[in-house]
């Protein structure tokens, strides 16, 4: 069994290395820093390494710690664990050279379409974050929860949740849920540090999103878009646009979103896909090179915005 080999492996080394994909979310940053807190537990030594920048909404969490954005010099680790992550790719390129160098790989992941690429693999699918899974390796090591490990684990779930309400929220959802709030997590402060703390240049970027508002299917589809251009004018940046796909899933009628992003030094649009259950996006994102969840997916797409809405909602158009 995987899960035990993990155990002993995390009882026998001292050295690690975390990281989790690009383009961070809630789950891939709480899930490395509770982790990161396991290790402190266990007295380990440990150094989380992402290729991307921490979103600002998540920066609460780091307390005393530090995401390193490049390894800091005369760094040793002998194992690296990659959190989040579906593949080897996601977490990218600079990234990988550092992984290629340990004894080996840990992948902890809730993805379906998770290639099983570590050395050791922890992979459930049915749960609702990756933090869930870190949360269980906590409980395998017997390391009593801290409230700092608590509260970045419930973090991971309510971001991946989307505050409880996704398909993926499940009896377990609330049950760790509930174990966490008892060991210190404070689900009203978690919320309203990642909820209610917008710059105002966010709400005015949502306003040029919403405007950009088109449907197909005879409104089955609803899709946003965000230029380049978009960003300079409301002095915003692409994290704040990560979840403004949302409101296209509210419509009414809705059974596939899509937000078209361009990229800023890249020739690649990004595309995310939300579906309310019927769609599953991951097998949509999968057609051009993309995955995710059933629920939640995207996909990096060679092209002009013009040619990648094209290609793209000529597909989507099947799948309602
Ligand atoms: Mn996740």
């Amino acid at each position: 069994m995987d899960n035990q080999a993990i155990v002993e492996l995390i009882q026998n080394e001292d050295y690690f290395l975390i990281t989790s994909h690009v383009d961070p979310d809630g789950d891939n940053i709480a899930s490395q820093l509770g982790l990161l807190s396991i290790f402190k537990e266990l007295g380990k030594h440990a150094v989380i390494v992402d290729q991307d920048a921490t979103p600002v909404a998540y920066q609460f969490l780091l307390n005393d710690d530090v995401i390193y954005h490049q390894l800091p010099p005369d760094t040793r680790y002998d194992y690296s664990f990659v959190l989040d992550a579906a593949n080897l790719d996601r977490v990218g390129d600079s990234v990988v050279a550092l992984i290629q160098q340990g004894n080996g790989v840990i992948n902890i992941d809730h993805h379906t379409s998770n290639t099983r690429f570590g050395t050791y693999n922890w992979v459930e699918p049915e749960a609702c974050a990756t933090a869930i899974v870190v949360y269980k390796l906590a409980k395998a090591l017997g390391v009593t929860l801290t409230p700092e490990m608590a509260t970045r684990l419930y973090a991971g779930i309510i971001t991946d949740t989307g505050r409880f309400r996704y398909t993926n929220t499940t009896l377990e959802t609330f049950e760790v849920s509930a174990d966490l709030v008892r060991h210190g997590a404070n689900p009203s402060y978690v919320a309203t540090q990642i909820y209610d703390q917008e710059p105002i240049s966010k709400l005015r970027l949502l306003v040029k999103v919403l405007s950009s508002l088109q449907s197909a299917a005879d409104g089955k589809i609803h899709w946003l878009q965000i230029t380049k251009s978009c960003y300079d004018e409301t002095g915003s940046n692409v994290y704040e646009s990560e979840n403004m796909i949302n409101y296209a899933t509210s419509i009414k009628g809705t059974k596939l979103a899509i937000l078209f992003r361009e990229m800023e030094n890249s020739d690649r649009i990004r595309v995310s896909f939300r579906s309310k259950g019927f769609v599953n996006v991951d097998k949509l994102a999968q057609c051009f090179g993309g995955g995710g969840h059933a629920a939640a997916a995207g996909a990096r797409i060679p092209g002009t915005l013009a040619e990648v809405q094209q290609k793209v909602l000529t597909e989507a158009c099947k799948w309602v």
